[in-house]
């Protein structure tokens, strides 16, 4: 067990209120994951998979209600509204609670509460959290087990007095006397599924769902919206940024943080085949960086996960092969298809499949009406299995940060790739990233939003002064800050082709980036940015017709106008919050495009 008191007491204090028939600590090990899976086997929501096709891997089916985020039922309990913005739900932080313990009263009956020691970061390293999970789910346990580095070294680290992030977490779903899950999914309705932050106390309550971002609470939860807060705090970065290492011929390494939204091409992009000659690209993290300035004042990032949550529709050998390898063995799938001879299958897998049982159960073909994944199934597969992982991807110290890059889903106006003037022209390219909704997050139904720095659903404190944070830690970087840059790999064509191939051939995108870094590649200057050059893209054996090229590259000025006034919409939400150099960017952004 642990010799921390206050774990131990909050511990018996939740095992109090949720009243579960056993508590298990647990320690990390193979055992602990392969007993999981059996209790779910036996439970009927757990279907091991072909061990000779997919060894060692488990598909779930989700309730069809608990299959993403849901940004609606998630709550930052500050103890001022102010300082959470407009851009969060606020409940008094008081009231949530009372709200939540009616509800956790007696919701682990019939179950096991699993404490979970969990370490974001390599164990020890300076950049790390420990958080503790505590729920009545095996699901979630397992998924841990893959996710982040659980166990009893984890307690060692802590030790007596040590400082840990409570992560309180239940299904919402008590079982009476002898009932089991028989083969459902256990969830809370949507109307009593709460993911509740509480950034003052550093303190996670999760209740009603088991899926993904509600449920494996050191992701979104602590990583992102806790860690916001403490980031803000104590001057450093935790973004919604995959991470990774680009080599070029010569052996320079770049290193490369990108946030994109939910669904919108990090796990892509961060295990990225270079289609141009010579240069190498690595793999550190697919979701989330955490980046603080080292003492020889270079921002270093670490990937505080240590496996990948990712989309499965759309994976394929053609589109993203180390992925597919990295899925090959212990892997826990959740909402894909199943196939006839016990393996998975989604759409855009890349292999057709005839016959199989859909996301929700049901049989399926390829003239069933619905899709046989759901679109936003997810793999949980260890970042150790993805071939091209880099050989730092646990380095306690980090890796030094080159570039950031922006982006999101636009079919329209948004070029292939953008340059920032400056820091803050590319803290304002973050600011006023916008993407079209995707399946990640169950609620949100608008075409276009903006989402600044990807982080809109994460960052748990004031987007103005977040905003601001950016700005400081330009100044601090001062020289050393990382170069910004925009993109948009999803332009499409009036018959709704995609205009730029993408996946393998993004490594274009970052090479011009490099190359601009080195001052090897020219660019033009227009009023949003400075783009690459007809001639300084390299497109060697690439397939895109002239005109395609020059629809991605170009600047339509008029229609760059015509969004001014929803940014500027957008901004004054947050009133006096906006910092001044984010309206002087503004200004000049409508200055430019002659507004
Ligand atoms: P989260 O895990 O939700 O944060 O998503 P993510 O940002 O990691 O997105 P992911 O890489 O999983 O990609 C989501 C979807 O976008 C998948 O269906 C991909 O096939 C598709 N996608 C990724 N990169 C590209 C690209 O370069 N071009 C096109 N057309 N689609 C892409
Ligand atoms: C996202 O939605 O950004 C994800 C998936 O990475 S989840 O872990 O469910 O948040
Ligand atoms: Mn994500």
């Amino acid at each position: 067990m642990t010799k921390n008191e206050k774990l131990k007491q909050w511990v018996s204090e939740m095992k109090k209120i949720c009243t579960p028939d056993a508590v298990h600590w647990c320690d990390g090990s193979k055992d602990e994951y392969d007993r999981m899976l059996e209790i779910m086997l036996d439970a009927g929501i757990a279907m091991k998979l072909d061990e000779s096709k997919r060894p060692n891997s488990f598909l779930f089916r989700s309730d069809p209600s608990d299959v993403a985020r849901v940004e609606d039922r998630t709550y930052v309990a500050s103890r001022k509204k102010e300082d959470v913005g407009p851009t969060n739900n606020w409940v008094e932080p008081k009231e949530l609670k009372e709200k939540m313990l009616k509800l956790y009263n007696g919701c682990m009956k019939g179950r096991t509460m699993y404490v979970i020691p969990f370490s974001m970061g390599p164990i020890g390293s300076p950049i790390s959290k420990i958080g503790i999970e505590m729920t009545d789910s095996p699901y979630v346990v397992a998924n841990m087990h893959i996710m982040t580095r659980v166990g009893t070294k984890v307690l060692e680290a802590l030790g007596a007095d040590g400082e840990f992030i409570p992560c309180m977490h239940s299904v919402g779903k008590p079982l009476a006397q002898g009932e089991t899950d028989n083969g459902k999914w256990p969830c809370a309705p949507i109307e009593q599924k709460y993911i509740s932050h509480f950034p003052e106390e550093n303190l996670i309550w999760s209740y009603g769902s088991g899926y993904g971002g509600n449920a494996l609470l050191g992701k979104k939860c602590l990583a992102l919206r806790i860690a916001s807060v403490m980031a803000k705090r104590e001057g450093w970065m935790a973004e919604h940024m995959l991470i990774l290492r680009l080599t070029n011929p010569e052996g320079r390494k770049f290193h490369i943080a990108a946030a994109f939204p939910s669904a919108c091409g990090k796990t892509n992009l961060a295990m990225l085949q270079p289609t141009i000659k010579g240069w190498k690209c690595e793999c550190i993290g697919d979701d989330i960086a955490w980046m603080k300035i080292a003492p020889d004042g270079s921002l270093r990032a670490i990937n505080p996960e240590s496996g990948f949550f990712g989309v499965a529709p759309g994976t394929s050998y053609e589109s993203n092969p180390m992925a597919m390898e990295s899925i090959r063995k212990n892997t826990i799938f959740t909402n894909c298809l199943l196939t006839d001879d016990n393996d998975i299958w989604w759409e855009g897998i890349g292999v057709p499949c005839k016959h199989g049982v859909d996301w929700k159960g049901k049989e399926w073909t390829p003239e069933s009406k619905e899709k046989g994944a759901h679109p936003n199934a997810r793999f949980t597969a260890p970042a150790r299995q993805c071939p091209v992982i880099c050989p730092d991807w646990e380095n306690p110290e980090g890796v030094p940060i080159d570039i950031f890059i922006f982006g999101g889903r636009r079919t329209s106006v948004v070029p292939l790739v953008t340059e920032s003037f400056d820091w803050d022209h590319g803290v304002y390219l973050g600011a006023t990233a916008a993407s079209e909704a995707t399946a990640a997050a169950l609620d949100v139904k608008s075409k276009l939003r903006r989402d600044p720095f990807a982080m809109l659903p994460f960052c748990a404190y004031d987007m103005g002064d977040y905003w601001q944070h950016w700005f400081d830690m330009g100044d601090r970087l001062g020289k050393k800050a990382p170069k910004i840059f925009y993109v948009n790999w999803f332009r499409k064509d009036a018959d709704g082709k995609w205009l730029w191939p993408g996946f393998g051939d993004n490594s274009r995108v970052l090479k011009w980036m490099c190359d601009r870094i080195e001052g090897k590649a020219e660019c033009v200057e227009t009023p949003i940015g400075r783009l690459p050059s007809k001639t300084s893209l390299d497109l060697s054996g690439v397939k895109v017709t002239g005109k395609d090229l020059e629809e991605l590259l170009k600047v339509d000025v008029q229609a760059w106008k015509s969004e001014l006034p929803e940014i500027e919409e957008f901004m004054n939400q947050f009133k006096d919050r906006l910092p001044e150099r984010m309206k002087k960017q503004f200004a000049k952004m409508k200055k430019q495009l002659g507004g």
